[in-house]
């Protein structure tokens, strides 16, 4: 038997162990491989302090914000470096499979690049006054400490667009993994000692919700949280910054609609489907979860969804040829399994899949439930796993209808040849994000969040740095006069 690989936690500019260790377990064979640092209420105590001395004192506030950009540059370089060994932890410790963590962790260090591009380019304005005595202008100062919490799922991604622009914006912060898999954060870690931030601006931890996340996110001198988990947890949340009354970005779940008409290109909307449900297993909060297809062409189109859906490769996660690997958790294959038991008990069909296999491991297969005249649970819950609900309709209207017919509102498809239909379409969805005729793309230069139970807030783009900086407006008065009657507002 091979010895435990240990990790540790990054408090302070040190590495440590944590208040309590747990076994982390791997997703292929569902056996233990690694010991994770366990914080509780006093090391992420710790870890807020060492954040706030640092926003304050020492090295990171005296930095400008060019310099604060080379040290950006620096952390790109290093996770470019490492990918490859951050995307074998990463698969390792959460399943996700080496095909997409390799191509993903490799564009993180895109995400890290773009923040440094940025730190010199916040900036403040002068004001247009309307008093002829006073110069006023506005400075964008940091928000404060930012706690960052993120789910099992593309841990190093969810973490990068918090990261890169608290950063950007001089901010320090306290990264919370996730208790699932947080393998690739702590050894990210060690690559920010490398680069050389000052101790403290960076904290990376690990633990548990109650003990962990919750007295992260109610710490007094936490000023924002940047949270993307369930919207169960994100309330949790909320509930927290109610005693520290910091800001929150959330970034939740979704049930995300992916809408196929019948005058578009089947074949490469059946491939863009398959990207959208089955591609890390499901575990993505944009999964087009929901394919609403128009009716004429519904049978045509659910024979290839079909055969694409069976002929996926299901294997070891590290295995280059592995389309779709196990699920996170044990936990996760369970609540799938329930939730498509429900949906078939209210009358959905299974078209394929539906039943988790004997053997070792958190495998499930490609899933796909007819819901036509079913009212079925997983038409509105999310899955998070690789599980596809069908339903069809007839006209445009009935198309929006059902789009919007949901809690949720993170990402949608829409699939036509129409351009005007395709306009329509993009007005119409209430959601964060409209892909036309594509699925599942992403830039650090593009926004990204939702609207209804998916959260608010953006994370990628300008407007993600603008949000972690506050407005501070100077007023100077430009006269020798003396200051005129003091009862009088000016
Ligand atoms: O996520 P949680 P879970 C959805 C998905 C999934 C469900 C539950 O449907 O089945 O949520 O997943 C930390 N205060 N998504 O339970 O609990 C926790 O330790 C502060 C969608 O695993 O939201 C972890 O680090 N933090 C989704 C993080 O929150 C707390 C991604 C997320 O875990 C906390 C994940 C507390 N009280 C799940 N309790 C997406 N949109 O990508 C837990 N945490």
């Amino acid at each position: 038997m091979t010895a435990m690989r240990r990790f540790q936690a990054y408090i302070d500019g040190a590495f440590v162990d944590g208040e309590a260790r747990f076994a982390s377990l791997d997703p292929s064979t569902g056996e233990p491989w690694a010991e994770m640092p366990e914080a509780r209420e006093a090391d992420v105590d710790r870890a807020v302090r060492a954040a706030d001395r640092a926003l304050r004192e020492g090295e990171w506030p005296k930095l400008n914000a060019t310099q604060r950009g080379k040290l950006l540059y620096r952390l790109a370089d290093l996770v470019a470096a490492k990918a490859q060994d951050l995307a074998e932890l990463e698969t390792r410790d959460t399943g996700k499979i080496i095909r997409e963590t390799s191509a993903q962790i490799a564009y993180v260090a895109d995400y890290y690049r773009y923040y440094a591009g940025l730190a010199d380019k916040i900036e403040g304005a002068v004001l247009p006054i309307d008093k002829p005595d006073m110069e006023v202008w506005t400075r964008r100062e940091p928000i404060g400490v930012v706690a960052a919490i993120v789910p099992w799922n593309s841990q190093l991604f969810l973490a990068a667009v918090k990261i890169g622009p608290a950063l950007a914006a001089g901010c320090t912060l306290v990264v919370k993994a996730s208790e699932d898999g947080p393998a690739p954060l702590l050894a990210f870690a060690r690559l920010v000692h490398e680069a050389g931030f000052p101790a403290g601006v960076v904290n990376v931890v690990t633990g548990f919700g109650p003990a962990c996340g919750s007295s992260l996110t109610r710490h007094p001198l936490v000023a924002h949280v940047a949270f993307t988990g369930g919207p169960e947890t994100a309330r949790h949340v909320v509930r927290a910054s109610a005693e520290n009354l910091a800001s929150t970005s959330l970034e939740l779940g979704g049930k995300s609609p992916f809408v196929v008409f019948a005058d578009a290109d089947l074949e490469s909307a059946a491939n863009a489907q398959v990207a959208a449900i089955f591609a890390a297993t499901g575990q993505s909060c944009v999964a087009g979860s929901r394919l609403l297809v128009e009716q004429s062409v519904k049978d045509r189109f659910l024979a290839i969804l079909k055969e694409k859906a069976e002929r996926v490769a299901i294997g070891a996660p590290l295995d280059m040829a592995t389309e779709v690997g196990p699920l996170c958790t044990a936990r996760q294959r369970d609540h799938i399994q329930r939730l498509v038991d429900r949906s078939a008990d209210a009358g959905a069909r299974i078209v394929t899949g539906g039943r988790t296999p004997e053997g070792p491991g958190n495998y499930y297969p490609p899933t796909i439930l007819d819901c036509d005249g079913a009212d079925a649970p997983g038409l509105k819950e999310e899955f998070f796993g690789p599980v596809l609900s069908v339903v069809s309709f007839e006209t445009e209207a009935v198309a929006v209808a059902l789009a919007n017919d949901t809690a949720f509102g993170l990402a949608s498809g829409v699939f036509t040849t129409n351009l005007a239909k395709a306009h329509r379409m993009v007005r119409a969805i209430r959601a964060g994000i409209v892909w036309v005729n594509t699925y599942r793309a992403v830039s650090p230069i593009a926004p990204f969040g939702g609207t209804k139970l998916s959260g608010h807030g953006r994370e990628g783009g300008l407007a993600a740095a603008l949000d972690y900086t506050r407005t501070k407006t100077v007023w100077l008065r430009t006269s020798d006069d003396p200051i005129p009657d003091p009862f009088v507002m000016r």
